[in-house]
């Protein structure tokens, strides 16, 4: 079946969670549904925020345009609109359109009976950005621990919040996810590369299938994991990353003050060293 043919065929009615048949139609190659609605709003709304706080910043240079959280002195309360107030409702308009990109995701899945997979993974990368904007300032008692919205600002933030911990490469938190990222690039680029190696072969060759793909790494390694599991162990390793991420944060003050070389104590003190 034609792509545009098949398009036609699973286009129709139903699925949605919300709106019913309200919104459940496609402006071009879009599915709108009441959660693209709600994603159009947010991200305008959000997007006219940061284009209004940059006018109020003194810089149209793209990389210094910063709109910073609100100072500690305002902790979990609301601060003016020019000390912070804006990037709290930015955050708010930045985690409703997240939020409403996966339900649309969601209802597109239910349209096709598909599973649930794309949606959930992009959770994982919301509640990363959640666990730095809300989850822990909340623990920490003031919005001013979240990052600022700006290119360079927020790396900024990034290098101070690692080097108030002294070394944040002692996280062991950090470690894992660290790990986790390594592992799904090297996933995915012995995947590519196994991919394309049997299937798009020299001109006069002809295409290899699964069987190739299965014997290549028997050969190499003693084990092939298959089709259809290094899907699986990609989702797992990418998922990882993001999961162990946000743990690595979120115990960053919250749950642990000192310097992250010195969490390591606990090995020298074990009592088999006595
Ligand atoms: C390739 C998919 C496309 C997405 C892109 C990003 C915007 C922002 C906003 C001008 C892989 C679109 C960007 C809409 C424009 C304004 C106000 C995804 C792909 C191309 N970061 N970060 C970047 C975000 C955090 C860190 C680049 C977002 C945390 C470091 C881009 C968030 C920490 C470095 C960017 C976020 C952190 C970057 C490229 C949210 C820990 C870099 C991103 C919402 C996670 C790199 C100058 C990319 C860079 C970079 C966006 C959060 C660390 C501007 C939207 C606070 C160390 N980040 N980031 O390709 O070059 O992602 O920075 O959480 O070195 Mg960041
Ligand atoms: C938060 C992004 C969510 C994105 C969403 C979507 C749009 C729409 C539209 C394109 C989580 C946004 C979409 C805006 C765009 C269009 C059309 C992803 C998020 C919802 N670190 N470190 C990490 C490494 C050091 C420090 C994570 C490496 C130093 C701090 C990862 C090194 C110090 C924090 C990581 C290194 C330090 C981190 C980031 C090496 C600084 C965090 C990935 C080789 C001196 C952050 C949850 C991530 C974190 C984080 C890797 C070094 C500090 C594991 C490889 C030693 C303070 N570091 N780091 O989280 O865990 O993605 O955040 O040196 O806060 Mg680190
Ligand atoms: C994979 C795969 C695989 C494939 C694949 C892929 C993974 C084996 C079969 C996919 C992979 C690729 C294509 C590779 C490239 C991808 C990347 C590198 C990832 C990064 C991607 C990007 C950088 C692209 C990002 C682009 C985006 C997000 C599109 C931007 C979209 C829009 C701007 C429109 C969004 C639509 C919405 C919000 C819903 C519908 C809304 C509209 C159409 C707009 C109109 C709005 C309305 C009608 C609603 C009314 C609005 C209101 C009421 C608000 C008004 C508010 C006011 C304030 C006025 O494994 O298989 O191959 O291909």
């Amino acid at each position: 079946m034609a792509m545009l043919n098949f398009e036609r065929k699973y286009r129709v009615r139903g699925g949605t969670l919300l709106g019913g048949d309200l919104f459940d139609f496609w402006v071009g190659p879009f599915y709108v549904g009441f959660f693209g609605v709600t994603t159009a709003f947010f991200s305008l709304v959000g997007i006219l925020l940061i284009v209004w706080g940059a006018s109020q910043g003194g810089t149209w240079n793209l990389w210094q345009i910063n709109i910073a959280p609100p100072d500690l002195k305002y902790g979990l309360g609301m601060a003016p609109l020019m000390e912070g107030g804006l990037w709290q409702l930015i955050t708010v308009c930045a985690t409703g359109s997240f939020v409403s990109w996966a339900l649309r995701e969601v209802e597109i899945c239910r349209k096709l009976g598909m599973g649930y997979h794309v949606p959930f993974a992009f959770a994982v990368a919301i509640l990363a950005y959640v666990t730095l904007v809300v989850i822990r300032p909340l623990l920490m008692g003031a919005w001013g621990h979240g990052f600022p919205y700006g290119i360079i600002s927020h790396l900024d933030w990034v290098s101070n919040t690692g080097y108030q911990y002294l070394h944040f490469h002692y996280n062991p938190a950090h470690m894992l996810a660290v790990s986790f990222f390594f592992a799904t690039t090297f996933a995915l680029s012995l995947h590519g590369a196994l991919i394309l190696s049997a299937t798009n072969p020299a001109p006069g060759e002809v295409v290899k299938t699964a069987e190739h793909e299965n014997t290549f790494f028997r050969d190499a390694i003693g084990y092939s994991i298959g089709t259809l599991g290094i899907h699986r162990l990609g989702l797992f390793l990418a998922l990882s990353a993001g999961f162990w991420s946000a743990v690595c944060i979120v115990i960053s003050g919250p749950f642990w003050t000192r310097g992250w070389p010195e969490w390591w104590s606990w090995w020298l003190n074990l009592p088999v060293w006595k």
